[in-house]
């Protein structure tokens, strides 16, 4: 056990918390920052879990590792995670952990690049403390996808690679309020249930494990949409989901209802906003620059004692972790 060993500092993204861990996680062998997601995810699982689940964490915890980026240039690697598995990438937690960053003094305002599973992205941290990542080059990976969702009928929608893949839906299913989160959250997941029952389930290598819908902005003065986004574990975003933005922006743009440059204010659940403009790429697909804001909220170190049965989360019985008296298999 090595209690002093890991150091995370808490933030939140327009309401939706990212949980770094600066220093003391395991050794991830080096090579890209795809393949040490991978090496994280075979044999240092525990972190996650201690991490995102209770009785540390909680079902809408994102947390992130630093790690070497392959990439030279790089302020950092890092790998996101949440309450089930690690994420290609995620836009609210590299402004986290660019803001965790500045807060340690590691970085100053200015440009820095960030090597992520999926790719190198850049990440602009204003003098303000308003970071703008750009993102990795997303797309429409099948427009108009129409899925009977039971109970709504028909419901179509484009799926679209943004960082990870998401399943858009505007205007229907329950009015997007956030009074209605558990009904939102009900009919996310039969939509996506709908989609992998109807084989769409995986694009080009993809899978649409998110689900973002759309409804009208409280207040167009200050938004173009307001979402609600379904994440893999079921927890909803409470920030307007970078990645979710882009996804939006690569089909705005494929329908024709966007211009290159153009800003699009994507207002999440909460009512915040992220503002989002793209360039288009020789390929068709887009570039997003996705804003936003984060505040730290905490430093610690956290104690993993040998003793405590939840040091590393409470377990989905049908994925049991080792009995409290086993040996850590690795620090802390
Ligand atoms: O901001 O990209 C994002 C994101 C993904 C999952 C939760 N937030």
């Amino acid at each position: 056990m090595s209690p002093e060993a890991l150091h995370v500092v808490d933030s939140h993204t327009e309401g939706e918390p990212t949980r770094v861990v600066v220093s003391g996680g395991p050794s991830l062998g080096g090579g890209s920052v795809a393949s040490q997601a991978r090496v994280l995810a075979r044999d240092h699982d525990w972190l996650r879990r201690a991490m995102c689940l209770e009785p540390r964490g909680h079902e809408a915890m994102v947390g992130a590792v630093l790690c070497e980026p392959a990439e030279p240039d790089c302020a950092c690697g890092v790998i996101f995670f949440n309450n089930v598995s690690t994420l290609r990438m995620c836009v609210h937690g590299t402004i986290g952990v660019v803001v965790t960053l500045a807060h340690l003094g590691r970085i100053g305002p200015g440009r820095h690049r960030i090597d992520t599973p999926a790719g190198v992205v850049e990440a602009t941290l204003s003098a303000g403390g308003r970071v703008e990542v750009t993102n990795v080059p997303s797309r429409v990976l099948r427009a108009a996808v129409a899925v009977e969702v039971s109970g709504w009928g028909l419901v179509t929608g484009d799926l679209a690679w943004g960082g990870n893949g998401f399943f858009l839906i505007d205007g229907q299913g329950p009015a997007v309020e956030f009074a209605n989160c558990g009904a939102l959250t009900s009919f996310a997941a039969a939509a996506k249930a709908a989609l992998h029952a109807a084989g769409h389930g995986i694009i080009d290598g993809v899978e649409i494990d998110h689900v973002e819908l759309f409804g009208p902005p409280r207040d167009p003065s200050l938004a173009d949409s307001r979402n609600f986004v379904l994440c893999p574990g079921n927890a909803y975003d409470r920030s307007p989901c970078g990645t979710g933005t882009s996804a939006k922006l690569a089909s705005l743009h494929a329908r024709g209802v966007l211009a290159e440059g153009d800003c699009w204010r994507q207002a999440g659940i909460l009512d915040t906003i992220f503002e989002g403009r793209f360039t288009v790429l020789a390929d068709g697909a887009v570039l997003p620059a996705v804003s936003g804001r984060a505040w730290i909220l905490a430093e610690a170190r956290h104690i993993f004692d040998v003793g405590d049965p939840f040091r590393h989360g409470i377990a989905d019985p049908s994925h049991p972790l080792p009995p409290p008296s086993s040996k850590p298999k690795t620090k802390p």
